[in-house]
Order: structure tokens, then sequence, then C-alpha cells
């Protein structure tokens, strides 16, 4: 059996992420990481903070902070709105941290030996104003490719072609806004990605077939465009140093690693920063070895989840920089990539606060309202809408009409007439039959969707499963069975007790608070957490007559027309430029 490495793009540090962050990345690779677990396998999941470069640098100064305090506390901020998003990483690393400064230094050397680095003079963007050079979102300016004329030194946000910024059109600083700009020459490290394009391309066709078309699509265009050397350090305070022992002199005039450079090196870094911390952590018992995942690791399947700016960096410059380092280290998989998720038609913006961030959204309902939402409208192909009163219908009419109602009025029912026991007697007859089998062909409908990672397809599978448990307690009616056939009213219960019972498993990867609560409605002894097999499913006996449950408290509050008032005012609705 393979053991399956899952890491979302590393989140800037430089503030705090909007809901189309979260569900272009860590959310999606949560749920993943979640079922995996559910059937068995070995999952490492691995994320960080992305701390290196201009954003930090800019978000520092901006705080009035040097930029180590500012991180190293924006880290906390971050890690504790994942912690209430219920995402489960085995490690949430920092790219600042020693052990990718060390991974960082030893790929550069490498690729130095390989004679896939060259030192260039270039021609670099220089402020006198400021009385620097202004690297990358140091400088703003209009985008040659289309115009955009907030476009930053080191990518458009527009069109998503990543820029030098001596490409831009009126550039500017972004620190003092001065629109006095030098062009000063100065010395850097540059990655001759041009000679590996080659080993690129066959790498990608061998092992993209099974990609989603977003991910492959994103990779060809890139490739077809032709890959070019690129500058891989920096002149910055703030970054991974260029090693002494290999270029004393780039050392010694300060020069750091460029940020993409060193963050996708970050997901090893993680991992060992997972398998140092150990002795800390180690209750467990477990051995953390970093490195069987990361080289030589032939039993490992390796998934990367990211949004759709991030995927050229990972399905062909960071396989450039593995291959040309020539070493046998993991390389990824699979892909999946995703488009925006955008707010009322328009786009989430940090910098004119539009739309919902994750501290406010924790603030104001639970993180399975959030998770249930955004995975059963993850942007997969194409871009996808958060509006209040979508996600006010789905909230309702999903978790708190389909899911919670059938739960609470089954065991509220149940306790009333039978007491805190599942009810006993009678035999399960065509009915349940009919159930089972319906059960068991969307569990494995639900699988199929979630092995191929189809988040929408798998919500519908799993809306379906909740929905079958409504039309059976709507044909057998139990309320009248009991007036006339306890034991007929009796294998109705039973029956859909063991539908919670299954819910609570097979929600778990989605809404997982809530699946807890539900796994707590039964005092079984078995772990409830594994998965079920179809197979299992299709008898639907594993709570036994004469458990015992309790009744939760409501599941899910619907999300009332005032309610939904407050939220369109505090966030502004549908306020699009
Ligand atoms: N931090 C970009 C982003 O947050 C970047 C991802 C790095 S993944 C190695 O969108
Ligand atoms: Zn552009």
């Amino acid at each position: 059996m393979a053991r399956h490495l899952v890491t979302s793009a590393l989140p800037y540090i430089n503030g705090i992420k909007h809901l189309g962050n979260m569900v272009g990345s860590m959310l999606p690779a949560d749920v993943y990481a979640r079922y995996l677990r559910q059937r068995g396998h070995e999952v490492l999941y691995i994320c960080a903070t992305d701390e290196h470069g201009t954003p930090a640098e800019l978000a520092a100064a901006k705080a009035g902070q040097p930029v180590a305090e500012f991180c190293a506390q924006a880290y906390e901020t971050q890690k504790e709105i994942y912690d209430g998003f219920g995402l489960t990483f085995d490690y949430f690393g920092r790219s600042s941290s020693p052990q990718n400064a060390e991974i960082t230094q030893h790929f550069a050397r490498r690729l130095q030996e390989n004679g896939f680095i060259e030192e260039r003079d270039v021609r670099q963007v220089y402020s006198p104003v400021d009385g620097r050079f202004l690297p990358d979102r140091y400088v703003e300016g209009t985008c040659p490719h289309c115009g955009y004329d907030k476009a930053r030194g080191d990518q458009c946000e527009n069109c998503t072609r990543v820029l030098d910024p001596t490409d831009l059109i009126n550039p500017r600083s972004a620190i003092s806004g001065s629109t006095e700009i030098e062009v000063r020459e100065t010395t850097h490290l540059f990655l001759l990605q041009s000679k590996l394009q080659g080993e690129v391309e066959a790498w990608i066709d061998e092992n993209s077939k099974e990609w989603p078309l977003l991910s492959t699509s994103i990779a060809r265009k890139w490739l077809a465009e032709g890959l070019h050397d690129r500058a891989i350090t920096r002149d910055l305070e703030w970054g991974v140093p260029v090693p002494a022992d290999t270029w004393p002199e780039l050392a010694a005039a300060g020069k750091v690693f460029y940020v993409w450079f060193d963050a996708p090196i970050e997901y090893i870094g993680a991992t060992k920063e997972w398998a140092d911390a150990a002795p800390a952590q180690g209750a467990d018992g477990e051995t953390r070895d970093w490195k069987s995942w990361w080289y030589e690791a032939v039993d490992v399947r390796y998934t990367q989840f990211m949004a759709k700016d991030n995927v050229p960096f990972h399905t062909v410059m960071f396989p450039a920089t593995q291959l040309g380092v020539r070493e046998p280290w993991t390389m990824v998989d699979y892909v999946k990539g995703f488009s925006w998720l955008t707010y009322y038609g328009g786009k989430f913006s940090t910098s004119q606060q539009r739309g919902v961030f994750t501290d406010a959204a924790l603030e104001i309902l639970p993180a399975d309202y959030w998770r249930y939402f955004l995975i059963a409208n993850a942007p997969e192909s194409d871009d996808s809408s958060f509006t209040w009163e979508h996600f006010a219908g789905t909230v309702n009419k999903d978790l708190a009409d389909t899911l919670g109602n059938f739960v609470n009025r089954v065991l509220t029912f149940s306790a009333k007439r039978f007491g805190e026991t599942v009810p006993a007697g009678g035999e399960p007859g065509e009915a349940e039959e009919k159930l089972g089998a319906e059960v068991a062909r969307l569990l494995v409908e639900l699988e199929e969707h979630m092995e191929t990672l189809q988040y929408r397809k798998a919500t519908n599978a799993l809306r379906a499963l909740w929905s079958a448990g409504n039309a059976y307690l709507v044909e057998k009616e139990p309320w009248k069975q009991v007036k006339t056939d306890q034991d007929a009213a009796a294998v109705t219960l039973r029956t859909a007790m063991n539908l919670i019972h299954l819910y609570a498993v097979v929600s778990e990867p989605f809404i997982p608070a809530s699946a807890a609560t539900l796994r707590g409605v039964f005092a079984l002894d078995a772990d409830t957490a594994t998965w079920i097999t179809p197979e299992a499913a299709t008898s639907l006996d594993a709570v036994p007559a004469g458990a015992s449950f309790s009744v939760p408290p409501v599941l899910f509050a619907k999300i009332s027309d005032e309610d939904l008032e407050g939220f369109r005012e505090r966030f502004g609705a549908g306020s699009v430029d």
C-alpha cells in the first residue's frame, strides 16, 4: 500500500487568507488527507507559512515591526485560524526555519555542481529615494501584456504572467511611491532552466496523464512559451542566505534566495521540522523519518493542492529544480489545481477588504458550515462565486434540513417512544434491502470521486446519501407505524440510526466536528471513524438493537433572513467594481 504525502500551497505570511485561498489549497487537501486516513492509509499532510520575499518585508514595514517578529506573530495567528477550520496538518512549519535554509542551500550547491547555475550581471530597478534595489513586489506598474495598472514586479495578478521588474511600464516604488526609478547593475545567480526544458517536458509527458485539465493546460502553456533562465537571488534582508562556501562574494554582498526558490523546498523543510519536533511532541511514540518520505521514496504517492496561479511553479519550475539537483527527491504524482472563488463575481480583495476572510468566517459561524459550502462549490474547472444568499441556502437546505433534521427527528422520536436505546424487534424487509443497495451504490460513487479528487461530485454523492435517509423516513413513516405495529417502527428507527452512524463516518472528511458529534451519539466500542465498505453498508446493522444512544443538541442552526441581512451589511455584498 502506498504512503500518501499531501501538501497544500504555503500561505504567504503577509496577511489573513480569505475563503478563496482556503478552498484553493488547504481545505481540499485536508478533506483528502482525512479521507485517506479513514481508509487506513499512512498519510503525511504538510503545510507551512511562506515567509520570505518582498510580501513579508512590506507587510512587516507596514506593521512597523522587525520582519522576524512580524512573521513569528503572523505565523501564530494563521495557525490558530487553521486549527479553527479543523485542518489536520501533520505539521505546519515555517519557511524561515533552519531546516529549510539547510535544504535550500544544499539544492543550490547541487545545481551549481551540475552546471545549472550561473552568475550574471543584471540591470535592476533601483530607487534613489528609497536608497535600495526594488525587487519583485517593491515595484508596481503597468503590465506589458494586459495593461493592468497595478501589476507587481514579479507577477501580474490580472493575467498571471510572471514578470521581471524591468518589464513594467511606468514603474513606481511600492515603498515610497516614487517614480524616480533608475536601472543599476548588480550580480545575481541564475537558474539555467532553459537547459532543463527537455527533461521537464519528458517528465510532464510521463507523469501528468491523470492530472486535471486545469493543471496540465497551464503546464503545457508554460512549456510552449519556453523555459527561461531566471534569477534566483535577491537583494533583500530577509531570506535564505546564499551559502558562503560556494559563493563567497555574493554571500558577503548579502544576497538571499528568491522566495519562489526556497518556498517549494519548504515542503521538504517542514517535513524535517516535523521530524526534529518529535522529541518534544513524541508522546505518540512514532518514529519520524522525514527522509523516507522525500528521498528514494519509491512507495510514496505525492499529491499537491494549489490555486491556478501557483500551478506553473509546481508543475514546471520546481520540477526543473528537482531534476537539476540530480538526486532522487520525491516529485509530485498528482497536481490538483483550482480556479478562483469570486465574491459576487468580483475579486476577493485583501487591500480593499472585500469578501470574507478566514478569521471573520470563524467569528460568525462554525467551521463545518464553511467547509461544507466551500467544498460543495469548489472552483474545480471554472471559477465559482460566493454569495451570502447561495451560502445561506446551501447551509439551510443541505446541512440543517437534510442532515440535521434527519438526525434530530429520528433520535428524538425514538427516544420518546422507545427510550434511549436502539429499538429491538422486527426484521428488515424489502424497503431496507432497497435502501441498503442504494446506500452501497452511493458509497461507491463517493469513493470514486474522492479517489479522483472530484470534490463537487463527491459532495453530491454525500448529499445523496443524506437524502436517501429522508426519503426512507417519508416512505416508512415510523410516526404512523408506531401506532399499529411497534416492531415495524423499531426496524425503521434502527435502520435510520444505522444511517446516522454511517453519516458520522462518511461525512467526517467534510464536516469533522459535526461528524464527531454524530459518532458520540452511540456508545460503540469499535472505532467508528474507520471507513465503511459498501458491502458492510448494505446490511445497515453496525449499530445493534439495545445499544444506548443520546440525543445531541441541534447540529446546524439555520441562517435566518435577519442573519443574512447582517452578513450582507457587514461584508458588503455585491459591491463589485
Ligand atoms: N505562497 C503563493 C500563494 O500564497 C505562495 C505559494 C507557495 S507554495 C510553495 O499563493
Ligand atoms: Zn497582465
